[in-house]
Parts: C-alpha cells; structure tokens; sequence
C-alpha cells in the first residue's frame, strides 16, 4: 500500500471523543487515518507529546487601521508567522470599511493583501463604519453570499453606530443569513467619564481603565442581546471583560437569545494592575474594554467552564511601544492619546494551554475547545478545529512538561515588547503543520507568505433560533422589510 504524505506517529491524539495513543495520517492536505501502525513518506514522532488541532484565532488585527488613523504593526506576514509559532493555523481578521468606501473594495483590499501575506489560512470580519457608501446593501448580501459570514459593528468609539444604524444592520445581515459581531461598550458613559477624568489632569494609563465604566460594557451588552432577540438574528458578542457581562450573556442564552460570547487572555489572566506601571510603560497593556479586577477572572473562567463564553480569542491588536504606535503623541501622553490593543497570537494558546491543562483550568478538552473546535463551530470553518477523518491536517505537536518564561521581546510578530514578559507557561507547540505541511519545525518558522488560503463560510453553529419578536415577525408577515 502507498505510503500516506505525512504521519505522526505516536502521540496522544486529542480527538472531539477524547485522547487517544496513535498515529495520525495525511493524504492531499486532508487526516486520512487515525490509527496504529501507519506509514508515511514524511513522518514526525510525537511519542510522549500531545498531538492536537491546529488553534483557530477567531479575533486578531491585522494591516489594519485604528479608529485613531494608526496602522497595526503588523502585517500579514508578521503576524501570521507569529500566530503559527505560538500554534495557530487558522485566524479570523478584520477587514476593516474606511467610511466612504464600498463593502466590496473593502473586502478586495483586505483579500488582496491576505493573498500575498498570509501564510495560514485565513477569514475576515466585515466591519461596518459606514452604511451611506453607494451599493451598500447589495454588497452586504452579496458578499455573505459569497462566503465572508460575519461582519463587526461598535456601539462606541469615531467608528460607532447609532442604535438605528445598527437595527439597520442586524436586518439587512438576518435577510443574508449571516451573523453579527459587535464591540458593545456605551459610547455616551466612556465619552463622559473621559472627559471629567482628562479635565481632572487624571490622564495616565491607569485612568483608561476607569474612563471604561464597566457598567458602559454591562449596557451595551444586554442593550445587543435584547437586539438579537428582536430580529432573532445570531449576534457574537466580543471581548467579555466583567463578571456583570457573563451574567448579561447567561440570562440572555436562558431566555432563549441567539446570542454567544467570547473572552480574550488577557481578561483570563491580567487585572488592571499592569496599567499602574512606572511612568507610561502601563500603555503597552491598554486595551478597551481594560483589564479588571481578580473577581471578574474568576466569573470569566466560570463562564468559559460553563459554555456561555464559548470561545478565547487573542484580540491581537498590535502597536509598537515607540513613536509609530503608543508613544505617537510623545513620551508621555495622555491615556485618551494612545492605541488601545495588545500583541497575542503567538502567546494565546501556551498561555491557556498552562492555564487550562497545566494548571486545570478546564482541562485538555476544555483548551481544545475554547481555542480550536468552538472558534470553528460557531463561525462555520468547514474541516477546522478537530482531529477528525477529512478534517484539513492543521496539527500542533505540544510538549505538555516544556516550560518557557517569556523575554522582554521574544515574539516574532512585529511589536518588540512582549506583554507576557516573566510570565513562565508550561506546555509549549513544538510542531506545527498547515494542511498537511511542516510550518513549524524545533522553534524555527517554515511557512510562507501567501502559503495560507482564504477560508469562504456560509454557516456555523451561531444561528437563529426561531423564535423573533412579534414585531419584527408582523413586518415580516406584511412584506415590510
Ligand atoms: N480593543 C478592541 O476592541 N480592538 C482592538 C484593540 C482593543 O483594545
Ligand atoms: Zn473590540
Ligand atoms: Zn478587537
């Protein structure tokens, strides 16, 4: 019998119905075989490790403009040479409208300069700034149809929408069958509390987090859950930082809203306490919404160990500390004058790969999920996120016993800080393969650039659940939409 392309032999497989000592098989990209005794052309021993799903990063910027008109210091290449060191093969960015440009060219551009870049597979979020460009509403449907599923809205910020800018939205994305993501904060409490803390001369980094009400994200949250119960439309709701907000997404999944959640690792694992960093060395961790309070760590993990935050994204939003990226305004500027965003696609996994299997924190098949099979899941990744036959040959072989403490600047994105600097993980991706290729082999980066593919989506486990309130469903009825 012909030899598969590449087996590894020998590890403890993660597979959706648990571990399993074999050998894993690949043939044209694809597993081909789970079993004992396999021959590959290539082979890769993984006795005494760990062989899991590649991770899927469902939230990462990338090439990306801020709303303050600064561009991430990644690019595509960086950072997805950065996501597939730390163990990640697939990653959702953003494509991101500047306002006055249509849907499609937006898309085009983001497609474009993926193509090139990216050397693991790839999707985009649509983000929705601008809904007055001309062809807006044939393009939106249009480009869900084509396979780009979901798009991004915020309440707040330059870029924010009005509620009926994003009722609007919510209709046209339901009528596409697609989903909506949102960043939910109360753009009127952030805006006001800003203003008496800078007028206050209260304006270094510490102060961001207090210029972030946490009753700002409690509002918009339920305020988007009550929407998506409105239309019945799928609404994700990204970057849950407090305990108040997991307790808003479980009431609202109790009463039967399509509504699913997500947290980042630096919720999970930081308090606001790395903002109170000598001088303005604290703006390397900014970030909105901020870092909280040990408390909310505790509901968080609760809410990833009980499914209503179904999935951990890194919300990799990247600036260098220096006069392209924090420091733009100078040497010590005010908080509301510097990027908001933290590197973490390299570091996601080996973070919550300690957290949850070294430490318990969920377990193996707890990691496995929160940061491979539910990103899936949810936003419809056809053959990613598990060990399964057919299933595309994203695998990371991981050292459960190797432990590493983070340097001052180890990270092969393009930051030059490392926000994890002295934090030691034990359990690290030693192997990583894309579809069936070597890409990361002893530490050493062997992809490459445009060597990811874009990833279409027409689905996913994020969906209506049937039941929309009697007004919409009244205007459905009498052809008002
Ligand atoms: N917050 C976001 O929502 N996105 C990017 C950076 C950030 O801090
Ligand atoms: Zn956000
Ligand atoms: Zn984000």
């Amino acid at each position: 019998m012909m030899p598969h392309d590449l087996v590894l032999k020998g590890g403890q497989v993660a597979t959706p119905e648990g571990v399993i000592l074999a050998d894993v098989a690949v043939t044209d990209g694809r597993i081909a075989a789970i079993g004992l005794d396999l021959d590959g052309a290539e082979q890769i021993d993984a006795s005494g490790r760990l062989v899991l799903p590649g991770g899927v990063d469902p939230h990462a910027h990338i090439e990306q403009m801020s709303g303050m008109g600064l561009m991430n210091a990644d690019d595509f290449e960086s950072a997805t040479r950065s996501a597939a060191l730390g163990g990640t093969t697939t990653v959702i960015s953003f494509a991101a409208q500047a306002k006055g440009q249509s849907l499609r060219a937006t898309i085009a551009d983001y497609a474009a300069r993926a193509a090139r870049g990216a050397s693991i597979d790839h999707a985009f979020h649509l983000t929705i700034t601008d809904l007055s460009v001309p062809g807006f509403a044939g393009d939106l449907a249009a480009l869900i149809a084509a396979g780009h599923h979901s798009v991004k809205l915020f309440t707040t910020y330059n870029i924010g929408l009005t509620d009926a800018a994003i009722l609007e939205v919510m209709a046209q994305v339901k009528a596409a069958g697609g989903l909506v993501c949102v960043h939910a904060e109360n753009d009127g409490l952030i805006g006001w509390t800003k203003a008496k803390l800078l007028a206050a001369g209260l304006d270094r980094p510490e102060h961001h987090a207090l210029s972030h009400p946490r009753l700002a994200e409690v509002e918009a949250l339920e305020r988007m859950c009550r929407f998506a119960e409105f239309f019945d439309q799928p609404v994700m709701l990204f970057h849950i930082s407090t305990a108040e907000g997991v307790g808003v997404v479980r009431a609202a999944k109790a009463r039967g809203a399509p509504v699913w959640a997500e947290t980042c690792t630096h919720y999970l694992l930081q308090t606001a306490e790395v903002l109170q960093r000598q001088g303005v060395e604290g703006a390397k961790w900014m970030c909105s919404p901020p870092q909280r309070a040990q408390a909310d760590q505790e509901a968080l993990w609760d809410g990833v160990q009980t499914g209503v935050i179904a999935l951990v994204s890194s919300d990799h939003a990247p600036y260098r500390f220096d006069a392209s990226g924090k420091l733009l305004a100078g040497e010590a500027p005010a908080f509301d004058k510097i990027a908001n965003g933290l590197p973490g696609l390299e570091t996601r996994l080996p973070l919550l790969f300690d957290a949850m299997v070294t430490k318990g924190r969920g377990g193996l098949s707890g990691f496995v999920k929160a940061t491979a099979e539910h990103p899936a899941e949810v936003y419809g990744l056809a053959g990613k996120g598990r060990i399964a036959l057919g299933a595309d040959a994203d695998l990371v072989v991981w050292n459960p016993a190797r432990q590493v403490t983070y340097g001052a600047d180890d990270l092969a994105d393009n930051v030059g800080y490392n926000p994890w600097e002295g934090h030691q993980v034990t359990g690290w991706p030693e192997e990583v393969v894309l579809a069936g290729k070597t890409i990361v082999r002893g530490g050493a980066f062997l992809g490459q650039p445009g060597g990811g593919k874009w990833l279409p989506r027409f689905g996913g486990a994020a969906r209506a659940l049937g039941n929309p309130s009697p007004e919409y469903a009244y205007l459905q009825h009498k052809g008002a939409l």
